[in-house]
């Protein structure tokens, strides 16, 4: 999301740059602190999950998606300087393929042609496509790198695909980790694997598509990440907003969700209660509400789930126009996935990843990796709360 000028979410930030059949994808990210040592092989692992993922079409085939880091590191370490890196495409035909005729409801298609009033649809279906999300993959690895020092994690899964909900997620994390590591679409419950499989079978044979629900948890996460002295501050609306701007979300949860909105506040709110352990020696005794409240991390596990729609593109069609004859015509086919959920999982990840990542930047500060950890250290799990120091008030604090 674009951030305000708030001392809160000047963390990092991050553009892309690419077309879907250009030469590459770039990846921008700047905020990185100075001292990180860089695993470029585990960036790597991350793009190979994103596109392993079971659904994903014959364009999965021809890509290697391999990263190359043009700037930020020396001898792997960060430098403090911008990271940039680069994804090669291996199908780079964007200026051979042909036009669609008839635009695709539900991509950006037409919307596009409607906005550059011009009927090449190419031109905007190159950028809308998500192709993009292995940029941000790329650099959603690398940050994960960052917030393992601090011992933060996100964690992404399938939960459901085309209206198949699996059991609720293991609590234990292991038990978690290991089953959707086991799951060609980074589920966690075995029993729907084969459902799901044939769903997305079903769908290839008719010429059609699948979506799905993907949450992701975040553990580990200190209270009092995110912010309230802006909008563009808060974590909730930073972490969904990221969530949303992946290509065919249509609805983002955090917590309950929509269901907190039919309780009474009394099954909603998580009740404070002394816990060893907690932060400052505090902890809840339910997480219903999903890790934020009033725009902060809460100490909690932060959990947020987002609903994908079908992809619009469909062997079978739809109805569409045709563009120059602007006569009825079937939707323009080409190539694509029948179902993009368990690689969204992997994207949805990234996202919550740079989000984090630049909110603990924004709270640490520092210009180092050694600078944040020193802060790190002083925020103090187990200090209780008290009033501000005697000597603040002789710093021009409050003197009451
Ligand atoms: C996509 C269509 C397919 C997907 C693509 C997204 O590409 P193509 O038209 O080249 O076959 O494979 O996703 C990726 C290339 C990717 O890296 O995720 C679309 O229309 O959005």
């Amino acid at each position: 999301m674009s951030h305000g000028r708030s001392p809160d979410s000047m963390g990092l930030s991050w553009r892309t740059a690419g077309e879907s059949h250009g030469p590459a994808l770039v990846a921008l990210l700047e905020g990185l602190p100075a001292g990180l040592l860089v695993d470029l092989a585990a960036v790597q692992h991350g793009m190979g999950r994103r596109w392993k993922a079971y659904g994903r079409g014959p364009r999965a085939k021809i890509e290697q998606d391999r990263v190359e880091c043009l700037s930020g590191l020396k001898r792997g370490v960060t430098l403090g300087s911008p990271l940039a890196l680069l994804v090669h495409n291996s199908d780079t035909r964007v200026d051979q393929l042909p036009n669609l005729a008839a635009p695709r409801p539900g991509h950006a298609d037409l919307a596009g042609v409607l906005r550059n009033r011009c009927r090449d649809v190419r031109a905007v279906l190159e950028r809308a496509s998500a192709r993009e999300t292995a940029a941000r993959v790329a650099l959603g690895e690398v940050v994960r790198q960052l917030l393992a020092l601090f011992e933060i994690e996100a964690f992404g899964y399938v939960t459901a695909l085309g209206g198949i909900a699996a059991a609720a997620a293991p609590e234990d994390r292991a038990a978690l980790r290991a089953q959707r590591d086991r799951s060609v679409f980074f589920g966690f419950d075995t029993a729907c694997d084969a459902a799901w499989r044939a769903c997305i079978e079903a769908a290839a044979e008719a010429g059609d598509s699948v979506g799905g629900v993907v949450e992701v948890q975040v553990w580990g996460c200190p209270p009092g990440l995110g912010g309230t002295a802006q909008h563009s501050d808060r974590l909730d609306a930073r972490l969904m907003a990221g969530l949303a701007s992946l290509p065919a979300i249509k609805g983002v949860e955090i917590g309950l969700g929509f269901r907190a909105a039919e309780l009474p506040g009394s099954a909603v709110h998580d009740e404070i209660v002394p816990a060893q352990g907690g932060w400052a020696g505090l902890g809840r005794s339910s997480n219903r509400i999903g890790g934020v409240e009033g725009g902060y991390s809460n100490g909690q596990v932060i959990r947020l789930r987002a609903a994908m729609k079908p992809i619009p593109t469909m062997r079978r069609g739809a109805a569409s126009v045709d563009l120059e004859a602007m006569q009825p015509a079937r939707a323009t086919y080409e190539r694509s996935d029948v179902c993009a959920v368990p690689a969204a999982s992997v994207a949805a990840e990234a996202v919550v990843l740079l989000e984090l990542a630049s909110a603990l930047r924004a709270r640490l500060g520092g210009v180092s990796v050694e600078e944040m950890v020193q802060r790190w250290r002083r925020l103090g799990r187990e200090e209780r709360p008290a009033d501000w120091p005697e000597d603040v008030a002789g710093l021009g604090g409050h003197a009451s």
